[in-house]
C-alpha cells in the first residue's frame, strides 16, 4: 500500500515543493494569471522560503532588489483581509512605475490600490533597533502608492498564502523626496481615483507612527538573514483599505507636507 501524496509545501517536506510553489506563482505573476491557494497545509516559515524563492527568480532574470515592503501595518488593512499579523516582501525594480507615469493594466489581474509612505535609508539598519536609530539611518521620506494584485482567485488568501506570494506586490510609485527630519507621525491624506476621493486618513494609522514600520522591518528580515541597506526602499504599508482599480483610472494620493504622488493605469485594448 503506497502512502498518500503529501500536499504542496507541508512542513518537513522537500525543497522541491517549495520551488515548484514559488514557480506557479512567479509564472501567475508574469502571466498576470489567477492561480489557487497553496492549501492550509503551507505554514508561514514555509511561505517565506517559497517568497525568496520566487523573487530569486525574478533575479535570475535580472531584476535587482530595491528593498521591501510591509503589510498589514494598519488596522482597516487588517479589517478588510481578515488578517491581522504584520508581513513583510521584497520589492524589485520592475516593480516600479513612475511618478505621473503609466501603467499598463495587462500587467495585472485584479489591481488595487494603497496609500502609503516610502522611506530611503541613507545607511543601513539590522535586527532591533530602536525608533530614534531608525529614524537617524534614514535619508529621506515620500508619498507613495502600492498596487498590489494577488495571485490568487477572487483576492483570497490566509497568511501564509498571502506571504508565499510576496504580500501581493506588484507596483510601487514612489513620490518626491523631502529630507529624513521630516515628522511623519501624524499626516493627514487623500487618495483619489479620477479626481474623486476615494479614501481619507492618517499616517498615523500605520502602527500608530510609520516609523514603527521600519523598526519592524529591520528585524523582520533579519529573521532571513538579510538587512536593510543603504539605498534601500521601505514601503511602510497602507494607511487605508485598498481600492480596488479600474482600467482607465487616474490614482493620485496627497500627503500633508510631503506632496503628491500619482499614475494612469492604462485603459483595456
Ligand atoms: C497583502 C498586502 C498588504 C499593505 O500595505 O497592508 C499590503 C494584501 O492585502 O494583498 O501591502
Ligand atoms: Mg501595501
Amino acid at each position: 500500500m503506497s502512502a498518500p501524496a503529501a500536499p504542496v509545501g507541508r512542513t518537513g517536506e522537500g525543497a522541491a515543493d517549495l520551488d515548484e510553489l514559488a514557480a506557479i506563482l512567479d509564472g501567475a505573476a508574469r502571466e498576470a494569471r489567477a492561480t489557487r491557494q497553496p492549501g492550509a497545509d503551507l505554514t508561514v516559515a514555509d511561505a517565506y522560503q517559497v517568497q525568496a524563492r520566487s523573487v530569486g527568480l525574478r533575479l535570475g532574470r535580472g531584476e535587482r532588489r530595491i528593498g521591501y515592503k510591509l503589510g498589514f501595518t494598519s488596522r482597516a488593512k487588517m479589517a478588510q483581509m481578515g488578517l491581522d499579523e504584520v508581513i513583510w516582501g521584497r520589492l524589485t525594480d520592475a516593480m516600479v512605475i513612475p511618478d505621473g507615469g503609466d501603467a499598463d493594466y495587462r500587467r495585472f489581474i485584479h489591481p488595487r490600490v494603497e496609500p502609503e509612505v516610502c522611506f530611503l535609508l541613507g545607511e543601513p539598519l539590522a535586527g532591533t533597533v530602536t525608533p530614534l536609530a531608525a529614524m537617524r539611518a534614514l535619508a529621506g521620506v515620500a508619498p507613495a502608492l502600492e498596487v498590489i494584485d494577488s495571485r490568487y482567485r477572487d483576492f483570497k488568501f490566509s497568511l501564509a498564502d498571502v506571504v508565499a506570494d510576496n504580500c501581493s506586490a506588484a507596483g510601487i510609485v514612489v513620490g518626491p523626496w523631502t529630507g529624513a527630519a521630516a515628522d511623519v507621525a501624524n499626516l493627514g491624506l487623500v487618495l483619489e481615483l479620477n479626481g474623486a476621493p476615494a479614501q481619507v486618513g492618517s499616517t498615523a494609522a500605520i502602527l500608530g507612527h510609520p516609523v514603527r514600520s521600519l523598526v519592524a522591518a529591520a528585524h523582520l528580515v533579519a529573521t532571513a538573514g538579510e538587512r536593510l541597506e543603504a539605498g534601500d526602499l521601505v514601503m511602510a504599508g497602507a494607511a487605508t483599505e485598498a481600492v480596488a482599480l479600474a482600467p482607465g483610472t487616474r490614482v493620485r494620493l496627497q500627503v500633508e507636507r510631503l506632496g503628491s504622488v500619482g499614475f494612469n493605469l492604462t485603459r483595456e485594448g
